[in-house]
């Protein structure tokens, strides 16, 4: 089941969105330049600026919504004058319906019948209080109902967002057309979406004035981010909006899909065959222990198709785990800078690096990159032994002011590595384990019994 409610409405978003190139929704918050006293020659003024400003961003928002100030100062037709003015933009009147069944059945009416084209509802009203407001839209033709199952605010940490995920739940059981979640936490978008599946919509206020990051609540999973004062406040609406009309368009072009039920072992010990990366046989390791297996990831970047997609597993992955959060990412050369730079180009965080040695000329810096002391980073590698060359990353990371949380791997050989670095405070983040691979290794016939037992009597010692 999805998107029975507001199939009039995604579709005429869905069209605007892809005709403008923008998943902007622009909240023309304007009713603030009114006294509440003002006559009535001035409340019309300030429709004929609504209707001025909605014209000049027009070009690049995929829809409008109007709040309940705006609607109070004007009244409700004011929505009818937005829409002679552009034709088919989609309204969403953002009331935050909040009542019992029967009020909320009246507000959904008015709205409707003045031609919002979807309205927003509280979650916390429960089910009866929102089907109210549901079987209106149906009656009148797929208009959508949006719930709001967290917010934006720093108080929405209080009472709302405690319980998002059983609003976000309720959401999907009365099959809504969407949800209003937090631009201001890109991760609690995420979780978000894990809850209510890849159907419904997903809209984030909170970007630009609350300091949300254009295009970050899109990547971590949202549709569309709702922007007010960033650009009808801006010297430019109309350049504001191009602006953000391409970060958010560009975001979602980027996006990794979060899939449920990705089976990590089985799709890297496949990317470990192709590419031949994982061999058996006699091994003299850095560490002068001889191995009866080795791990080439460096070999990845040589079969372009398989690498993209690893990089994408890592993404999901971490699209998966938000409660690792990082400003920046720190390959360590050789094998983990590959990877490093692969990650920071899709989730647009910047990249640094620790060199072996500190070169004797230019700046004689151990850490390459732009940094800012305070920033948290996340340490990237390809594999992990005993963790020894993780240790001496983090620790010149750490002598520079930079925070280190979390050491992002692809493959534990599960021989002491994250043990050494819980030592320091340092959680390893792995894909896989050895011990998993080789299980499936051997299910796909790719290793004998024998070879899979040395390799775990190996891993024992
Ligand atoms: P601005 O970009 O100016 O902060 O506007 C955000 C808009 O989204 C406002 O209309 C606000 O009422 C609304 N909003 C929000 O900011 N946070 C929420 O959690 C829910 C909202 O509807």
């Amino acid at each position: 089941m999805s998107g029975e409610f507001g199939a009039a409405f995604r579709k005429l978003l869905e069209q605007r969105t892809e005709s403008q190139r923008s998943r902007v929704i622009h909240a023309l918050d304007i009713a603030n330049t009114l006294s509440p006293d003002a006559p009535q020659a001035q409340r019309e003024t300030l429709v004929e600026q609504a209707c001025q400003i909605a014209r000049s961003v027009a070009p690049h928002v995929a829809a409008i919504k109007l709040n309940y100030p705006l609607v109070l100062a004007t009244g409700v037709e004011i929505a009818h004058k937005i829409k002679q003015v552009i034709s088919g933009i989609p309204l969403i009147a953002d009331f935050k319906v909040a009542d019992i069944d029967n009020t909320n059945a009246w507000i959904a009416r008015h709205t409707f019948s003045a031609g919002f084209d979807a309205v927003i509802v509280h979650a916390f009203i429960g089910r009866d209080a929102i089907q109210a407001v549901l079987d209106e839209a149906r009656n009148y033709g797929g208009r959508g109902v949006i719930l709001v199952v967290d917010m934006s605010h720093p108080g929405a940490l209080q009472f709302i967002h405690p319980q998002a995920e059983k609003l976000s739940r309720l959401a999907v059981e009365l099959d809504v057309t969407g949800v209003i979640a937090p631009g201001t936490r890109p991760e609690h978008v995420t979780q978000i979406r894990s809850w209510i599946g890849p159907n419904h919509l997903i809209l984030t206020p909170g970007v630009g004035a609350q300091g949300g990051k254009p295009g970050s609540a899109i990547a971590a999973g949202a549709d569309y981010e709702i922007i007010g004062r960033s650009i009808y406040q801006a010297k430019s609406p109309t350049k504001a909006a191009k602006e953000f009309a391409a970060a958010t368009y560009k975001a979602k072009a980027h996006r990794t899909p979060v899939r449920e039920g990705v089976d990590f072992v089985d799709e890297i010990s496949q990317i470990l065959y192709d590419t031949q990366a994982f061999k058996f046989g006699s091994f003299t390791l850095g560490s002068g222990i001889v191995s009866p297996f080795y791990i080439d990831l460096r070999l990845l970047p040589s079969y372009p198709a398989s690498f993209a997609r690893l990089t994408d597993l890592q993404l999901q992955w971490l699209a998966a785990h938000p409660e690792i959060k990082f400003d920046r990412i720190a390959g360590i050369p050789t094998a983990g800078l590959s990877f490093g730079t692969m990650l920071s180009q899709r989730l647009e965080k910047p990249l640094i690096y620790v060199r072996k040695k500190a070169k004797g000329y230019g700046r004689k810096r151990l850490v390459e990159g732009k940094f800012e002391s305070g920033d948290t980073v996340l340490v990237v590698d390809d594999l992990i032994t005993d963790g020894g060359s993780k240790l001496e990353t983090a620790k010149v990371l750490r002598d520079e002011g930079l925070k280190v949380k979390d050491v992002f791997v692809v493959v534990d050989r599960e021989q002491g590595g994250g043990a050494q670095l819980a030592e320091v405070d340092l959680q390893l983040r792995a894909l896989v384990k050895i011990s998993d691979l080789v299980n499936t290794l051997v299910q796909r016939g790719h290793l004998t019994k024998q070879q899979a037992q040395r390799i775990r009597d190996y891993i024992n010692r």
